[in-house]
């Protein structure tokens, strides 16, 4: 196959890789400057634009922020303060397998222009400043190293709402008290902000971390079609080719999947998409002030999970590191209640597709199917001791139901068009009442 070439139609050939299709569940990490205020009002607008809501004199971080750190405290004033000093690369991947998770995407950059890598493009980046690492490198080595068989994907902010060069958004640093101007700590401006900086940032990242995803936001304005030609032709003339996935959140209209935030599609979506949230009930970032009891449980995100993998997505779980490093335990425990459900139930959301007749949404009832193979019921409320299915499902006598977890086959029969299954106890496990039965041809 001929290069890519940067345009729409030549764009358009390429589509999200099996792996991505297949991997159903990643895990997504917000850490930057951010993590250390690490504060918004719980449940209601992300921690990680703390900078952004500080700015606005009607927002509660606007007050907070005065009241915390004094009005001459300047947002670029927490980066001495972001250390990572107790980052273990090493446990974030192991969490991330023990999660089940195929794949993690860390944010190389946020809109607050502050660097995970070591780029060359400017000093406001994690080596220079801070915590004096490069730490989309460590968690990448970490991950070939001690989890392999996951996929590596990276987050860049494509606009810096402060950046001085940025035409698009915001304005240059303010003090947003007595709106002084301030200094862009680590820049140089005088940049064309696409194409000697945004886009040659990019390319640090595909070429010398070589992302398996790219997960671009916000779009605007870009170099887009040259970066992503770039990006498909070296993961496919690589030695070793891979295949690689971009969003559509790269400013342009291409994209191998879309990215519903903190929603999922009512129904099958047959174009591939994944569909992202944090743990916490509305913050990417990590948030402070949000208690333990308002994070996600563990059935939500089973659920979710299942709900969303029914209709053909992916869904991409969002944890907050505070600034120090080290993942809140909160999120830790829900990630392992979550592996623990997936060790048992995992054959039936990864690698699946969904079931061309959907769910079965007023009953709860949502169906995964192994091509050839297999076909799964997955019930989200607790059927009791028989669970019917209306929905027209693949079954023929003979075929042997079973679920998961459980050794022995389930007694069923079709009475009155609806499959109906014996079901042996609750399927509640700790954490879920999310049970997934399996039938395949006997
Ligand atoms: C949004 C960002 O503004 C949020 O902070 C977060 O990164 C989310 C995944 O994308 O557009």
């Amino acid at each position: 196959m001929a290069d890519y070439e940067a345009t729409d139609t030549s764009l358009a050939g390429h589509q999200a890789p099996y792996w991505f299709s297949d991997a159903k569940f990643g895990i997504f990490i917000h850490w930057g400057v951010y993590s250390v205020p690490a504060w918004s009002p719980v449940g209601k607008q992300y921690a990680e634009w703390y900078w952004n809501h500080m700015q606005d004199r009607n927002n509660a971080v606007y007050a907070y922020h005065a009241q915390t750190y004094g009005e001459d405290f300047a947002y670029d004033d927490f980066i001495p303060m972001f250390r990572a000093e107790r980052f273990d690369p090493r446990a974030w991947v192991e969490l991330f397998r023990d999660a089940g998770a195929q794949y993690h995407v860390l944010t190389s950059k946020h809109h607050e222009g502050f660097a995970l890598w070591d780029t060359k493009l400017s000093e406001r980046n994690s080596v220079k400043m801070g915590p004096g690492r490069d730490l989309v490198r460590e968690l990448f080595d970490a991950s070939a190293k001690y989890t392999p068989e996951l996929h590596r994907g990276l987050y860049f902010s494509m606009p810096e709402w402060f950046n001085p060069d940025n035409p698009w958004m915001g304005h240059a640093p303010r003090n947003p008290y007595t709106l002084e101007p301030l200094p862009y700590t680590g820049y140089v401006s005088g940049k064309d902000y696409v194409k000697d900086y945004q886009a040659p940032q990019m390319l640090e990242l595909i070429h010398d971390y070589a992302p398996e995803l790219l997960w671009c936001d916000i779009g605007g304005v870009n170099d887009s079609r040259n970066v992503l030609a770039e990006y498909f032709n070296l993961a496919k003339n690589s030695r070793k080719p891979v295949d690689v996935a971009v969003n559509d959140r790269a400013g342009i209209p291409f994209h191998d999947f879309t990215t519903p935030e903190y929603t999922t599609y009512a129904n099958t979506v047959v174009a591939k998409w994944e569909s992202s949230r944090g743990l916490d009930p509305f913050s990417y970032g990590y948030n402070r002030a949000t208690p333990d009891d308002a994070y996600m449980t563990t059935q939500e995100v089973v659920h979710n999970l299942v709900d969303i993998v029914s209709k053909n997505g992916n869904l991409l779980l969002d944890i907050g590191p505070r600034a120090d490093g080290t993942i809140p335990e909160i999120m830790q425990t829900r990630l392992r209640e979550t592996g623990r459900w997936l060790k048992v139930n995992g054959e039936a959301i990864y690698d699946t597709t969904y079931w061309s007749r959907m769910a079965q949404l007023g009953q709860d009832l949502r169906f995964t199917v192994r091509q050839g193979k297999a076909f799964y019921i997955h019930s989200l409320a607790e059927p009791g001791s028989r669970l019917t299915v209306e929905a027209p499902v693949p079954i023929r006598s003979g075929d042997k139901v079973t679920l998961l977890g459980h050794d022995r086959p389930l007694t069923w029969a079709v009475r009155g068009g609806a499959l109906v299954i014996d079901v042996p106890g609750p399927l509640g496990r700790p954490g879920s009442t999310c049970g997934s039965s399996r039938w395949s041809g006997a």
